[in-house]
């Protein structure tokens, strides 16, 4: 989640000062003094939505406001307590250009009324009474533009991962006055790709946790019930899934949706954003981070969606170097220990968001973005593209090949067993991150936000992960667009998880200025398939033992250069611990009701024969 812990110390004190502002029946009335740092006066309000239900929304205008303004509007689950800080950072171009800024906690959080339901589908059509958070944007817009004064009739939504698909929903059904959306790393769809499960696996520390911390209580007080500093402990320790079921005890109604849907089911499908974006009316922006630890599946797949519905050029998409929201805060010059050359998240804020949403809000200048904005990491330059991805980019494949190579030239011979094997034991997964593993959120700062780019020889040599690299590269190498890894497997077992890692390797001579690169294994792109659904998703089935399977592992996208010297390596392994659950390899019909005695070693295999020619496929552009 974005700025989790701010969000969770704001909110406890906004209890306390909304209990007086709160009584206040006019809806205007609660005037603060006005925020000095940004020159801007606040009110806060309860906006009634068309079932009765108030929402609890603050309102700031420019102190010296002289002209009607457009609105920009910022609604979330996280509480809006110090929402004014959002002007000295992600918002500041935009505060010092002058809108009118709206901030409203959705139903059932925090001061809101209501119920909160996480990822609230849309409700059905024929319920004249229904209400979800389109129909929540689409009241409340209609209530500002009817009760704040000197506003020009205008309205843009954005926000960040929860936010970011309120600001997605903004333009499902769009209130005619809204007129330009920022969907900023939109969770789209939670089991496909986003926060609670990757193609069927489920991300078992990260759906434990915000599931515990958003529905323990409403405004986030609730301490996660995990005791343990290195939660890999933690959560070996607890055994099967049913133990942390039982811990919850019915209280987290988001546990008890994974446990009753393990498979993606109606009750996914209701939740799932590119379902209802069957038509573009508004102006969308969508934003995400290439290297986003929780919703970087929904950023690329909300432009895919709403690109095939865009006859008038209303869909722009950028791309950018950064984790969850790194775009919003700092300068986005470095992630981790990887250096960008230059401050992407300053040239994100005042060269992209402020000019664009000015554009379509204020009817000024010229259209600051192409269609598609992508940053190549590597080379460190923004590219802009007429189409994403490009069609200009080949598909060419990199095959694993023997004694740990990897090369363009396919496997030939006769030989159809060659393959690498290893031992995938449950009760040892491999940690997707450097030990001790923090809380996903520990309030004394964890390595969760950066761990897409930690140093994968913190895994290299493990037995049960296998590598294949090519030779130093003699020329840059570039890739933008669609990544794929295509594997023939097989497995003891019944049941086998695949992760596959795309990782530039750095030469050991690295760049005289930063000597600790040396050797560097950044993970470039990477994905896990649970092997049950390699068929379908909606339907999973056992894999047959032994028999060479075909998996098929999206690795989305990427703008990525490869430089001269460096090499490129591919990963394979079948536990990511404990941010994914492990897979028992046994066959169970629902894991989450899974017997520890069904979690069991099982020796998997990955073929690179010339009929079973395990590759990843790159999407190479030759410039
Ligand atoms: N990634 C967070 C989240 C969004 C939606 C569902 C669950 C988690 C967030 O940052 O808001």
């Amino acid at each position: 989640m974005y700025d989790q812990l701010e969000h969770h110390m704001r909110g406890t004190a906004q209890i306390a000062i909304l209990g007086v502002v709160l009584a206040t029946a006019s809806p205007l009335a609660a005037q603060a003094p006005p925020d000095t740092a940004a020159g801007y006066r606040d009110t806060t309000l309860m906006i009634p939505m068309r079932d009765g239900v108030k929402l609890h929304t603050r309102v700031f205008r420019p102190g010296n406001q002289s002209e009607s303004l457009p609105f920009v509007m910022l609604r979330t689950p996280y509480g809006i307590a110090g929402a004014s800080r959002q002007f000295r950072t992600y918002l500041k171009e935009m505060a010092d250009d002058g809108y009118i800024f709206v901030f409203q906690d959705i139903r059932g959080r925090y001061t809101s009324e209501g119920r909160f339901v996480m990822n609230r589908p849309l409700h059905d059509p024929k319920d004249a009474t229904g209400v979800d958070e389109s129909t929540d944007t689409y009241d409340t817009v209609d209530w500002l533009l009817k009760n704040v004064p000197r506003n020009s009739g205008r309205v843009g939504v954005l926000g960040i991962s929860y936010p970011g698909w309120l600001a997605a929903m903004a333009g499902v059904n769009a209130h005619p006055a809204v007129k330009a959306i920022s969907p900023q790393a939109p969770m789209t769809d939670t089991w496909m790709g986003d926060d609670f499960f990757h193609y069927g696996a489920f991300r078992l520390s990260y759906g434990f946790e915000y599931a515990a911390w958003m529905e323990l209580s409403n405004d986030g007080s609730a301490p996660v019930p995990i005791d343990r500093y290195d939660t890999y402990d933690w959560y070996l320790a607890q055994g099967p899934l049913s133990n942390l079921t039982r811990l919850l005890a019915g209280r987290v109604p988001t546990w008890t949706g994974f446990t009753g849907h393990p498979t993606y089911d109606a009750f996914w499908r209701a939740k799932a954003l590119p379902g209802y974006l069957t038509k573009l009316t508004v102006p969308t922006l969508t934003v995400g981070g290439w290297w986003d630890q929780e919703d970087f599946y929904g950023a690329l797949k909300t432009y895919q969606t709403l690109e095939t519905h865009d006859t008038a050029n209303l869909n722009y998409l950028l791309m950018g170097p950064w984790n969850h929201g790194g775009w919003a805060r700092g300068a986005g010059d470095s992630l981790g220990h990887i250096s960008w050359d230059d401050s992407t998240g300053g040239y994100f804020r005042e060269q992209a968001q402020a000019p664009w949403f000015a554009y379509w809000l204020k009817l000024r200048g010229h259209l600051p973005l192409p269609e598609a904005l992508v940053f190549e990491g590597g080379s460190n330059q923004w590219r802009a593209f007429d189409e994403w991805p490009p069609k200009a980019a080949t598909a060419t494949k990199l095959y694993f090949g023997p004694q740990g190579t990897l090369s363009f030239t396919a496997p030939t011979g006769a030989t159809t067993s060659a393959a690498d094997n290893y031992v995938s034991d449950p009760a040892h997964p491999v940690p997707y991150r450097q030990r001790p593993i923090q809380l996903t959120y520990h309030p004394q700062g964890s390595d969760w936000y950066t761990w897409l780019v930690e140093d994968q020889r913190q895994v290299q040599g493990r037995p049960d992960v296998l590598t294949w690299q090519t030779e130093p590269l003699t020329e840059n190498l570039t890739i933008a667009g669609d990544i794929v890894g295509r594997l023939f497997a097989s497995t003891t077992g019944q049941d086998a998880d695949w992760v596959v890692k795309l990782i530039d390797v750095y030469p050991d001579s690295a760049r005289g200025d930063e000597p600790r690169m040396g050797g560097y294994q950044l993970m470039v792109s990477s994905e896990i398939l649970r092997g049950r659904y390699h068929r379908s998703f909606s339907r999973p089935e056992p894999l047959v033992p032994n028999r060479v399977t075909p998996f098929t592992v999206d690795l989305h996208q990427q703008s990525y250069q490869f430089l001269r010297g460096h090499r490129i390596m591919v990963q394979v392994q079948s536990s990511w611990f404990p941010v994914y659950d492990r897979n028992p390899q046994t066959w169970v019909t629902n894991i989450f009701e899974a017997p520890a005695s069904a979690y069991r070693a099982q020796t998997h295999r990955v073929l690179r024969s010339a009929m079973y020619p395990s590759h990843v496929e790159l999407p190479v552009l030759t410039h």
